[in-house]
């Protein structure tokens, strides 16, 4: 270094309590009309986190009540001049900064992502998208929809529901949100947050809940003119149903995706491993991203693969409230038995298993790092979206095969190059059929930049906000 001290790394907070946990409607905390209510569980340890309030369609039909009563004609919230809806997002902003240490701690704790992947990726980009958002409040002319209602997944809990609520805020709608029945926490603690920056009552509420209940009544709901849903494609599809059946909502879908990433031999192949590798395990692989195809042209496949499996075996697996964790648990049960199925498939469909492919042992939900090699098209790991912490590495001969298979699946969200020739990073990237695609890197997103998909994996009405 330059001689200075290193920079000290951010520290968890001691969560004593959690203090949220009922459901947010009107800027108070609601019990459920049922007397219903679920639990929370860590995830690297299996132990309990606390109760939630279980919201079902009656609690949804009271949360769509006040978000309706919010946006009414000469509500505080539709007479608000813009740039105050702007400085709004901002307070609260400010709010999440304060309290960035303990979130990002809930977060960890709720999800079992490793605590500085929290604080210095899922809080900086909630933070930076309310800023981006808050940012456009006023710059922003035409048609708005009064009320929108939004399912989110758990891998990204916090960062999610801003993808979600910042763009509906900022365009003057109101919402009503169910966050992930696995991860509710940091969702409540920032509803506890939108009371406090100043928010009218009804313009955001959180129900807490299950898929088939909450979650259902919301996509049939009459009273909710948009929903935005990230999920699986299974779901994406039954809500998309809904809709149709009800009233003929909005739909915004995040769903899955197999993306392939093209790694040709006058690559940087140390760049190429690295963040190929990176794209496949970050969040322990349960992203809609995930880096779940790689291709690698002949020339350099053998070296590929021993460089992935070295950089595999030395990734730090532990506790991930311990700053030095770079690779947690599985978020669920459910989670951690479809991966292990879906690798035990690879085995059994004649992929070499390099390295991985179990639990680690005792507690909580890990699974090791795991490579693949030898994989074929036909297999179900280069097919379905696995979710989980598994690299599968194909061989390619020629560029114009890279691209046909790397176009072959039912999903188009993601994908990466990696070549130094400018020409071929051109073509190849106009030729994937992705909303993204990626040159000499992985998992680059941005406030600022679109994020949308082809085929199975996205549905948009427009490319520019995720809401
Ligand atoms: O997803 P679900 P699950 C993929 C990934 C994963 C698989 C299953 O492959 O292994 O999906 O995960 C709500 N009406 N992704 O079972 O069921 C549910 O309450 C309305 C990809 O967790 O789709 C939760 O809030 N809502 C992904 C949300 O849907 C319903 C992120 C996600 O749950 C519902 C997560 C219903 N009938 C999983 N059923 C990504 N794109 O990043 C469930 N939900």
């Amino acid at each position: 270094g330059d001689g200075s001290p290193p920079m000290p790394f951010p520290q968890p907070v001691k969560v004593q309590e959690i203090r949220h946990t009922k459901i947010f409607i009107n800027n108070e905390w609601h019990t459920s009309l049922k007397g219903k209510t679920f639990q929370t569980f860590n995830p690297a340890t299996g132990v309990k986190i606390c109760e939630v309030e279980e919201a079902d369609k009656a609690d949804v039909d009271k949360a769509v009540k006040a978000a309706r009563a919010a946006s009414q004609r000469g509500s505080p919230w539709r007479r608000m001049d813009v740039s105050s809806r702007g400085r709004l997002l901002h307070k609260l902003a400010d709010l999440m900064e304060r309290d960035r240490a303990l979130l990002a701690t809930m977060e960890t704790i709720d999800t079992g992502k490793p605590f500085l992947h929290s604080f210095f990726i899922d809080l900086d980009g909630s933070i930076k998208t309310l800023r981006y958002y808050a940012g456009w409040a006023d710059k922003i002319h035409g048609k708005t929809m009064p009320v929108g209602k939004c399912l989110c997944a758990w891998n990204f809990p916090l960062l999610m529901f801003m993808w979600k609520v910042a763009p509906a805020l900022c365009c003057g709608n109101t919402v009503v949100i169910k966050p992930a029945e696995q991860t509710p926490l940091t969702a409540l603690h920032v509803g506890s947050l939108i009371k406090e920056a100043g928010f009218p009552p009804g313009v955001v509420n959180i129900v807490p809940g299950f898929g088939p209940t909450a979650g259902a009544a919301i996509a049939r709901h009459m009273g909710i003119d948009k929903v935005a849903f990230t999920g699986s494609t299974k779901v994406g599809q039954l809500i998309k149903e809904a809709a149709a059946k009800s009233n003929l909502k909005r739909v915004t879908l995040e769903l899955g995706g197999k993306n392939p990433c093209i790694v040709f031999a006058d690559s940087d192949l140390q760049l190429a491993v690295e963040e190929t590798q990176k794209g496949a395990f970050f969040n322990q692989g349960q992203c809609c991203t995930a880096a779940s195809r790689v291709f690698v042209e002949e020339q350099v496949y053998e070296e590929f693969v021993r460089r992935s499996v070295e950089s595999a075996k030395s990734i730090v697996i532990g506790d991930p409230l311990d700053p030095r964790t770079s690779h947690g648990p599985q978020i669920d049960q459910k989670q951690f038995d479809k991966i292990l199925e879906l690798i035990d498939s690879g085995k059994k469909e004649g992929a070499k298993l390099e390295c991985g492919g179990v639990a680690m042992e005792d507690t909580g939900l890990y699974i090791q790092p795991t490579v693949f090699s030898h994989v074929k098209d036909h297999m179900r790991i280069a097919k379905e979206e696995i979710f989980g912490p598994v690299q599968c590495i194909f061989r390619f001969k020629s560029q114009q095969e890279a691209i046909e298979r790397a176009n072959s699946t039912e999903y188009g969200l993601a994908s990466a190059v990696f070549t130094r020739n400018l020409d071929r990073a051109l073509s190849v990237s106009a030729a994937l059929e992705t909303g993204t695609v990626w040159v000499n890197c992985y998992n680059a997103l941005h406030a600022q930049a679109p994020f949308g998909g082809y085929k199975m994996s996205v549905c948009l009405p427009t490319h520019f906000a995720h809401f």
